[in-house]
């Protein structure tokens, strides 16, 4: 079903994202991969290897310029953009006492400007094939609060508003606009390091990587809005 299609998935480097791209990848789907540092080449260069249909681009997704200009080389490669993965995004987890404005500028920048600047570079090529489904990789605390960690918290309270509207904004064009809401899941995220024995019990980013292949294959006639995952474990919160 997705096969022939193209994919620009953000925050390929490592983690989610790369989960994703390799999913997306093996059901046929060329993929456009965007990360901040050079990283990105190595994982479209290793996609390649595999034989996958691939390119990198090297962009900060707050970046507008460099966002528009990825996804102009996209389009000149592939011809098309039928997927965008909004999954790049920071965090950090402090009390609001000890969290600086620059923190929390950076965090809105990337978190939410970059969803912003993401989606609205593929709007008008959306609009105009009439057709095209935009995912964000948002948080399950964008459905309830936690403590030391009120500045990431407010960015994914903020994106799933802006794919919200931006959903209803698309509708009448056969975009669909939707958002993955994981609890926690074992990558490099804040810091961490994927595969460490104190996260074995959280979600795998194939978890994850599965999910967007649902909602991005799903009928024509049918948007799914939000897909909300969580571990299963003893006294986790659910919204
Ligand atoms: O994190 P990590 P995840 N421009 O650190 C890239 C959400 N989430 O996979 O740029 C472009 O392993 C970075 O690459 P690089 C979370 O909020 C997670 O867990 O080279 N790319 C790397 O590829 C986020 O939205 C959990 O440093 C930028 C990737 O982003 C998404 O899942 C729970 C960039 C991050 O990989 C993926 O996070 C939850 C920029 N400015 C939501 N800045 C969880 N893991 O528990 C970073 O609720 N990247």
């Amino acid at each position: 079903m997705l096969k022939g299609q193209t994919a620009i998935v953000t925050g390929a480097s490592r983690g989610i994202g790369k989960a994703i791209a390799y999913k997306l990848a093996e059901q046929g789907v060329k993929l456009a991969l965007i990360g901040s540092s050079e990283e990105i080449h190595r994982v479209g260069e290793e996609l390649k290897g595999k034989g996958f249909e691939a390119a990198s681009f090297q962009a900060d997704v707050a970046n507008e310029a460099q966002v528009q200009e990825a996804v102009a080389k996209t389009l000149d490669t592939f011809g098309s953009v039928d997927i965008l993965v909004n999954n790049a995004g920071i965090g950090f987890f402090k009390l609001v006492e000890e969290t600086n404005v620059d923190e929390w500028k950076r965090l809105f920048e990337v978190n939410v400007q970059g969803v912003f600047v993401c989606s609205k570079a593929v709007l008008s090529h959306m609009k105009e094939k009439k057709s095209g489904t935009i995912i964000t990789i948002s948080s399950d605390v964008a459905r309830y609060t936690i403590p030391n960690g009120a500045a990431y918290t407010a960015t994914k309270y903020a994106v799933q508003g802006f794919s919200g509207s931006l959903a209803q904004e698309m509708r009448e064009y056969g975009v669909r606009v939707g958002t993955i809401n994981p609890g926690m899941v074992d990558t490099y995220f804040a810091g961490g390091t994927q595969g460490a024995p104190e996260k074995k019990d959280w979600m795998k980013v194939d978890d994850i990587a599965n999910a967007v292949v649902y909602m991005a294959s799903a009928p024509k006639h049918l948007i799914i809005d939000e897909i909300v995952l969580h571990p299963l474990i003893q006294n986790y919160p659910i919204a």
